[in-house]
């Protein structure tokens, strides 16, 4: 077994190292930035936009996007615009795009959460009743990670719950607009976009301006700057996860072909030169061949330098023993995306407890799912697939607790209540209660 990184910068671990274990925690170990001067610049931008609204987030965009604009009207497109973006979109992006949309949408309908109640025997009746949010606000970056993809991953589901209003902001740099993010937005059942971004943008949503109605929960990706700002405004509206880099642990049998696995790790790791791809196999010579389809492929690639930063400083070709040990890692890493490009699969799965996303089988690439299988592409990371699901329909719901209680029901709860209200030296609850106890 080598343990040497090779000509393609990516390492050779094997299980059965003494430093493996060291080794593989370095490789995992992420730190999501926190910067006491960001955080001081993000909480000024905050404040200012919440003393003066529209008027700071038409001079932040000015600045920061290199714009120049006199009022958020000229920041603002509504739905004729969108709409308008996705007639002009050519026929097959238009058509690829409807159809990764309406995948995503059935697939997000499976998974609506209803509300339930059940009655007892005296009549009371119990229950949870699931609420829609009111107003979701959905960032987009600008720049290098606007993906059009993850408008629909972000903006279908809110709109699957039921969500009243969604607002998107994307910032415009040096006034130019992603019609395909547009387009997108569009299907995606967006209502409102504001070509704003950064930490303005979500302070925007947090705390509403003259024009920018205020949100009850903000999500989407964004740079450090919005994370910082995502967290700072936490609280007072809600936020989802705040993403690490993308990533991917494929499991092989050497059963598929090495091009394939290797186009399969390039794949994360094109999306920045955080980004870690892993695969682990339990056949020294299947890792000798996905490693020499690196070497081959590399040099084909339009990311090939992203790639290779990424490989050489966060991939791993990890050699275990036996498929026990394969199964162990998998949940040791807790991987954004698992591929388990294996002959039966599903005789893996009830072993696999954490993992955001499970890509079954030889055929099924991690790049489907992020485009249009159907399930969602915003998933936990950094190992937080521990604790943490894809984002779904139940993001935008809450839920509120249902309680009628008859009269018989009150009169014997009220018992109850009683005695633990006295207990806690809380007489109005005990009176509260007593009033309700038929003799
Ligand atoms: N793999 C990314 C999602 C994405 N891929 C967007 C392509 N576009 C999430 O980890
Ligand atoms: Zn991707």
């Amino acid at each position: 077994t080598k343990t040497l990184a090779s000509a393609t910068g990516i390492a050779r671990l094997a299980t059965g190292d003494a430093d493996f274990d060291d080794r593989l925690d370095a490789l995992l170990a992420w730190e999501g930035v926190s910067d006491a001067e960001i955080q001081g610049r993000v909480d000024e931008i905050i404040a200012e936009v919440k003393a003066r609204g529209d008027a700071a987030l038409v001079e932040y965009s000015n600045r920061f996007d290199r714009l120049s604009v006199a009022s958020m009207a000229e920041l603002t497109l509504g739905p004729a615009r969108l709409e308008q973006a996705y007639r002009g979109l050519p026929a097959a992006q238009r058509d690829a795009l409807a159809a990764a949309a309406e995948r995503i949408r059935l697939y997000h309908t499976r998974q609506k959460p209803e509300s339930w109640h059940y009655t007892e025997a005296d009549g009371t009746v119990l229950g949870q009743q699931v609420v829609p949010l009111d107003r979701a606000g959905i960032y987009v970056p600008g720049g290098k990670a606007t993906y059009p993809s993850s408008v629909l991953m972000n903006a279908i589901p809110a709109h699957v719950a039921g969500v009243r209003e969604i607002v998107m902001v994307v910032p415009m740099p040096d006034g130019v607009l992603n019609e395909l993010v547009l387009a997108a937005a569009h299907l995606a059942g967006v209502d409102h976009v504001f070509t704003i971004g950064g930490a303005q943008a979500v302070a925007a949503l947090a705390h509403g301006t003259e024009t920018v109605p205020r949100v009850d929960k903000i999500v989407g990706p964004g740079n450090i700057y919005v994370a910082t700002a995502k967290r700072a405004v936490f609280g007072r509206v809600g936020i989802d996860m705040i993403a690490g880099p993308s990533e991917i642990l494929v499991v092989s049998d050497a059963g598929t072909p090495a091009d394939w696995l290797a186009m399969d790790l390039f794949s994360q790791a094109e999306h920045d030169e955080d980004a870690q791809a892993i695969l682990v196999s339990w056949d020294g010579a299947h890792l000798d061949a996905v490693e020499a389809a690196i070497e081959r492929l590399l040099p084909t690639l339009e990311r090939e330098a992203i790639v290779r930063e990424s490989l050489a400083g966060r991939g791993a070709l990890i050699h275990c023993r036996n498929r026990a040990e394969a199964v162990e890692l998998i949940n040791r890493i807790a991987p954004e995306h698992l591929e388990l490009s294996v002959a039966d699969p599903e005789s893996w799965l009830s072993e696999v407890r954490h993992a955001g996303a499970i890509f079954m089988g030889r055929y099924t690439a991690e790049a489907l799912g992020d485009y249009c299988a159907g399930p969602n592409h915003v998933l936990p990371t950094s190992g937080t697939a521990r604790f943490s699901s894809p984002l779904g329909v139940y993001d935008f719901q809450k839920r509120s607790s249902i309680i009628h209680c008859s009269s018989r029901g009150a009169s014997e709860l009220g018992k109850i209540a009683s005695v633990l209200a006295r207990g806690e030296s809380l007489t109005a609850h005990a009176r509260s209660a007593e009033y309700r106890i038929q003799g």
